[in-house]
């Protein structure tokens, strides 16, 4: 019993976390098969306390698979996503390659689940800042309908994966030590430093990474004319990924309505007790998969304006476990 389960990318980051979160929800899995880049053939992971061997992501071994989650970069999922559909292995893939299609289903599993069922063989993990926004946007659009969000983020390093932890940490150590700091995954210093400058810059001065925000949030939530403005911006911090949050409503909303919206909805946490300066906080956050929400207040400069403060872990919420939620609901729901 179970599905055979593929995970392209297995040694990065958010692969190594998909690994740890299916064990931990005890994902039915028949067979394990963990896809990577040819250069990394013959390398070892560990599943359930065995050690699996690496192999190269290719159509033999999609032929093998029901499922594949797919953790690469999106030049990646563009070239073998089409190959594992092909082989009747239905994807279910975290990079930016295919959310905006049409025929794709974008999805967080606790705004629009409906979704999944239209897949035609894929099926696409938002951006990891939307998704955390999302959870969060959702029950108070269901409440007071959403007419214009604000947002600007605190991204973690993790969000460029396995190599930004590794070099925030070096860039902290140059720092200290008063070495010269030569940046490679960012675009400058990024210990002590603050950098808004996420994915490339597009024709109006937004970059992609903001204007993801914008595209996948209307996508996913079925709105498509929501007012959305977004700031992106690479904080220095090594997990979650913190968000400022301004929404204005069609109905007007009070903080403590909001804050019973909040307590009771899907996948959030509400953390909201200033006087015990209780609010969420990224080294709190990390390895946990709801949305910590706090900080709520109202919009002083708005009419049904609402300013709230979100935090969750990027490499979890943001990417593995939002992804291993979708499978759950394909395999439950016989959908692959
Ligand atoms: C980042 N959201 O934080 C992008 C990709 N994970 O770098």
């Amino acid at each position: 019993k179970g599905v055979r389960l593929a995970i392209v990318g297995a040694t990065g980051a958010v692969g190594q976390e998909m690994m740890k979160i299916l064990e931990e929800r005890e994902f039915k899995v028949k067979e394990l098969i963990c896809l990577a880049d040819p250069r990394e053939e013959g390398n070892k992971v560990r599943f359930r306390d065995e050690d699996l061997t690496v192999k190269a992501a290719n159509a033999a071994a999609f032929k093998q698979a029901d499922i594949a989650l797919f953790a690469v970069n999106t030049d990646i999922s563009k070239a073998l996503a089409p190959l594992a559909r092909e082989n009747n292995c239905l994807v279910i893939d975290n990079s930016y390659a295919f959310r905006l299609e049409e025929n794709v289903p974008l999805v967080v599993p606790e705004v629009n689940p409906e979704d999944i069922a239209k897949h035609q063989g894929i099926i696409a993990n938002p951006n990891c800042s939307t998704t955390i926004m999302v959870v969060a946007l959702n029950p108070i659009h269901k409440a007071a309908r959403l007419k214009r969000v604000l947002v600007s983020t605190y991204q973690a390093v993790s969000g460029a994966g396995k190599a930004g932890i590794d070099e925030l940490e070096q860039h902290v150590r140059a720092y200290l030590a008063g070495d010269d700091i030569v940046p490679e995954v960012f675009q400058h210093p990024i210990a002590f430093n603050l950098i808004p400058h996420i994915d490339d810059f597009l024709s109006d001065n937004y970059t992609r990474e903001e204007m993801k925000l914008v595209w996948e949030t209307r996508k996913i939530m079925h709105a498509p004319d929501l007012k959305i403005a977004a700031t992106a911006v690479r904080v220095p911090v090594f997990r979650s990924h913190s968000e400022s949050i301004t929404v204005e409503t069609e109905l007007p909303l009070k903080v403590d309505e909001v804050k019973t919206i909040f307590s009771q909805a899907p996948g959030v946490v509400l953390q909201d007790q200033p006087e015990n300066k209780l609010y969420p906080m990224p080294l709190y956050t990390s390895n946990k998969d709801e949305v910590y929400v706090g900080r709520i207040r109202q919009d002083l400069s708005l009419d049904n304006g609402i300013l709230f403060w979100v935090v969750a872990d990027q490499i979890r919420k943001g990417a593995a476990t939002n992804a291993i939620q979708i499978a759950e609901i394909v395999v439950n729901d016989s959908l692959y």
